[in-house]
């Protein structure tokens, strides 16, 4: 008769080439706009079980896990070596996260860790924890990853463990396995996180994307998506953020809101894919939005339809922080193809696929927030007699 050991090595290892074997189906119809698909990408389950347990029989005889992970989620993405490449935020059970690359050849499924989580390095003053990466293919030629890097507040009364700074840490890289930490970025606020990397240089100048906050969670005063430039990339000062998106009363994002990843240049402007939040009786809420920005003026917003473009729903409204739709992840492929990685509830990651085109055509078409009920009303009323006009009466 098999051991113990035995039989729940290969129990496991059997059911995790399942996993990772599995086809991902589009879901339903979708909106037209974009399409979800069945399966998580990305899930704790995913992560290789050489992390997790020991695979001596001598000192792990039950097979048991020796570390264990939470959860994967909040993915940066990019495209590298022709592969679909993922950098997840893996969060272990004791509360940490860290960085793991994770690749697929379609970007839809099989997506399989490499070999060894990202080994970090920190500044002179450690990081406590790390989390949502975004990846830019800068034009310097490297690969940047922005981050959140949190501390406890020094400041912190004794009996308060939870109150933490969050600022900007940021890294670059030549191969996604060997890091160059940098200075975190410097800029005037308490709090910086969502924050991220330009592509491009403007006016010679590093461009930031932030998100200036008072607390930890609290947007507070600050708030809004924040942008200004920097001399240098080592060390990176802001010293002037102007709010390109601020929050507003009774919109999805009323609480806060922040920057997903790195916009994407289009023929018509710079398409942002941002996080926006509304505090609701049963917690905080978060959806995903788009805007369109001004190709010469970055500040300037030209086109944001209405309310959410990704909100979380079924399953993906459970997890260890229900209610969250978040991205920080999106690859655009050469013949148009926009893959958008999300994560749902802080657990897993799923992928929704678009085009250039339909994002467009969403950004410019679809009818802004005009703020009122009634405005509500008259954007359905136009859609209802421009179909009229064309003899569509609903038969
Ligand atoms: O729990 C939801 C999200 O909360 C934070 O986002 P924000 O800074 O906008 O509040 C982040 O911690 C993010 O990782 C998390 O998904």
């Amino acid at each position: 008769m098999s051991s113990i050991f035995k039989q729940r090595k290969e129990a496991l290892i059997h059911q995790q080439e399942v996993l990772l074997a599995k086809t991902n189906q589009p879901n339903g119809f979708g909106n037209g706009c974009y399409q979800r698909y069945q399966n998580p990408v990305l899930t704790a389950e995913h992560i290789p079980l050489q992390w997790k347990y020991d695979f001596d029989e001598q000192s792990n005889p039950y097979f048991m896990e020796r570390f264990g992970i939470n959860a994967v989620l909040n993915a940066g993405a990019i495209k590298w070596n022709n592969k679909y490449i993922l950098v997840p935020r893996v969060e272990g059970i004791d509360r940490k996260s860290f960085f793991a690359v994770a690749e697929s050849d379609n970007g839809i499924d099989g997506f399989r860790f490499w070999e060894k989580p990202i080994i970090m390095p920190e500044t002179n003053d450690p990081d406590t924890n790390v989390y949502d990466m975004r990846l830019v293919e800068h034009e310097d030629g490297w690969v940047y990853g922005l981050f959140c890097t949190e501390r406890r507040d020094p400041a912190a009364l004794p009996g308060d463990q939870s109150a933490a700074i969050a600022q900007c840490g940021i890294a670059r890289t030549k191969d996604l396995i060997n890091w160059e930490r940098l200075p975190d970025l410097v800029t005037k606020s308490a709090q910086q996180r969502n924050v991220v990397l330009h592509p491009e240089f403007v006016q010679g100048k590093y461009a930031f994307y932030t998100r200036p906050q008072d607390s930890f969670i609290d947007a507070g005063s600050g708030g809004g998506i924040g942008f200004g430039l920097s001399e240098s990339i080592s060390p990176a000062i802001v010293n002037e953020e102007v709010i390109l998106d601020k929050k507003e009363y009774h919109t999805v994002y009323e609480a806060k809101n922040g920057s997903g990843p790195a916009p994407i240049k289009t023929a018509k402007g710079w398409l942002h894919l941002a996080h926006g939040v509304r505090n609701t009786a049963a917690g905080l809420r978060y959806v995903l939005y788009l805007f369109l920005t001004d190709l010469e003026d970055l500040t300037k917003v030209i086109y944001k339809p209405a309310g959410y473009f990704i909100a979380p729903e079924g399953e993906e409204r459970v997890g260890d922080v229900s209610n969250v739709a978040f991205s920080n992840g999106w690859i655009l492929d050469n013949n148009g193809t926009v893959f958008i990685y999300y994560a749902s509830s802080d657990t897993r990651v799923h992928v929704a696929v678009s085009s250039i085109d339909q994002l467009l055509d969403y950004v410019i078409n679809n009818a802004a927030d005009g703020l009122r009920s009634s405005t509500t009303v008259t954007t359905i009323i136009n859609i209802i007699n421009k179909n009229a006009s064309i003899g569509y009466h609903g038969k």
